[in-house]
Parts: C-alpha cells; structure tokens; sequence
C-alpha cells in the first residue's frame, strides 16, 4: 500500500534556505523553518517511522525539499531532474548519499522532473506536466518505472500551481483529496475517489498519509472538521516553509 512506510528521509535546512525559489516576496525565517521541520520529523516518527536525517546543504537553499530530486519505489531509488539551475545539482549529491540506503538506483538522464509533480497510487503513477516537468522528463521517468513494473500516466498541473501534488495528495488505498482546480482533470474522474477540500484552505490538499495517520497543516478547521471521522490527524504547522511554496509532502521520501 502507498502509505505503508518503515522509514523516512529528511534533510535539514540550508542555512541559505532565506534564498530558496518562492513565488511570494515573504522571507522565511531559518529559525521558523527549522522548528517546522523538528515538530515535522517529530510527527513522522510518531507514525512509526525509523527517520534517517541527511545533513543540510548550504549550496542548495531549497534542498531541505527532498522530495524533489528523487523518487522511491519498491526499495529502488530513481534520480530525478530538478528544472531551475539553482535546485539541479541536488540530484547528483543525493543519489550519492542514497548509495549506502538503496541496492538499485536508476537516474532520468533527459530533460526535467521533479518529485512534487509525481503522484503515487499503489503500482500506478500520475505525472503532472508543470514549469518543473517536462514531456522528456516524464517519458524518461515512464520508462525507467515500467521496467520497474508500474504504470504510468501523464497528465498536466494547472499553471498557477507549482506542482502537481501542491494541490492534491493520497490520502487511503484510492481516495485523493484535492482542491476545486485540481477536481476538473478528468485524470480522477476516471478512476478514483476523490474528497475535495473547502474553499480557503487549498494548503490542505498537500497532507501526507503515513501509516495510520495524516498530516495535515493546522489552520484549516473545516479540512479538519471534514477528515476527523476517518483519519486521526496530525495537524502541523507549515506557515513558514509555505512562504517558499513548499508544504508537507516535499519534506521527506518514504519508503
Ligand atoms: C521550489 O520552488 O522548488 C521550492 N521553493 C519549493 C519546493 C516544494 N516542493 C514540492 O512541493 N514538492
């Protein structure tokens, strides 16, 4: 199951991380950022996750957003292509960390993607097609995860959002929670369940399935409200890692 995991991989926040990419002109306090991150590391592990804590990188001001430059699937690590220049050397540092974490490694060798364009569903993936991902990135991708033996589907992120998982995320085994925007692709219509999130609080539709919990960000009572029947939920604080676009799944790779 997608939100079955034993282990977790974090890195903590370049002390450049005032630099990262944001589409908002709001400076992120480092200081902030890093109690996010503790109370987020503390959530995981909360879920019963063993937390592997990778040591920050200062080159790379966004690369506390791990998620980006690599996808796990099944034990294997891919290496993935991050698209602004400044995030593009994440990928070559990681995929030498992960060595000693992964047997298998595989790497997209043509044009970009990024993890928060790429949405897991059990043995199936939905790429999103964004500024951050490309159609050469996506096939090259495609390709590495069929011989892996899973299916794969491309779809598109509408433009104002960054990625395809800012506005959607999994939430049980074929149940996705997303924004109104994210509800018009015909992509869930077609095969899924889907809860959309209130209107004010699209933030929420980035939470995290882990093991029997779901993190979600605090500040959305009637997200709240909705999933308390069904979910325990774990609500965290993601006001100073949204200044620089980022919430709660880009914060870690499960596996
Ligand atoms: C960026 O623009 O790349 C970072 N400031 C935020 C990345 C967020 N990543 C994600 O949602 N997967």
């Amino acid at each position: 199951m997608t939100f079955i995991f034993k282990n977790a991989l974090v890195r903590k926040a370049s002390n450049n991380i005032v630099k990262a990419l944001s589409s908002k002109k709001l400076d992120p306090s480092f200081e902030k950022i890093n109690n996010e991150h503790n109370e987020y590391i503390r959530a995981l592990k909360k879920s019963a996750l063993n937390v592997i804590i990778f040591e920050p990188l200062n080159d790379f001001p966004d690369s506390i957003f791990v998620e980006d430059p690599g996808l796990i699937y099944n034990n294997n690590y891919i290496s993935l292509r991050p698209a602004d220049k400044t995030r593009f050397g994440e990928s070559a540092v990681m995929k030498n960390e992960v060595k000693k974490l992964f047997e298998k490694i595989f790497s997209v060798n043509h044009g970009n993607i990024e993890g928060g364009d790429i949405l897991r569903i059990n043995d199936h993936f939905i790429i999103g097609l964004s500024s951050r991902t490309n159609h050469e990135g996506a096939n090259s991708l495609s390709r590495i995860l069929n011989t892996l033996g899973a299916s794969v589907e491309i779809s598109k992120t509408p433009t104002s959002i960054l990625h395809f998982k800012s506005e959607c995320s999994l939430i049980d085994e074929d149940t996705i929670l997303l924004t109104e925007k994210m509800s018009k692709n015909d992509i869930f219509k077609k095969h899924y369940k889907f809860v959309k999130i209130p209107i004010g609080e699209e933030i929420a539709a980035n939470s995290l399935r882990v093991n029997n919990n779901l993190l979600i960000p605090s500040g959305c009572p009637k997200t709240k409200e909705m999933l308390s029947k069904s979910y325990n939920l774990i609500p965290l604080d993601v006001d100073e890692v949204f200044k620089v676009d980022a919430g709660l799944s880009c914060m870690s790779l499960r596996w």
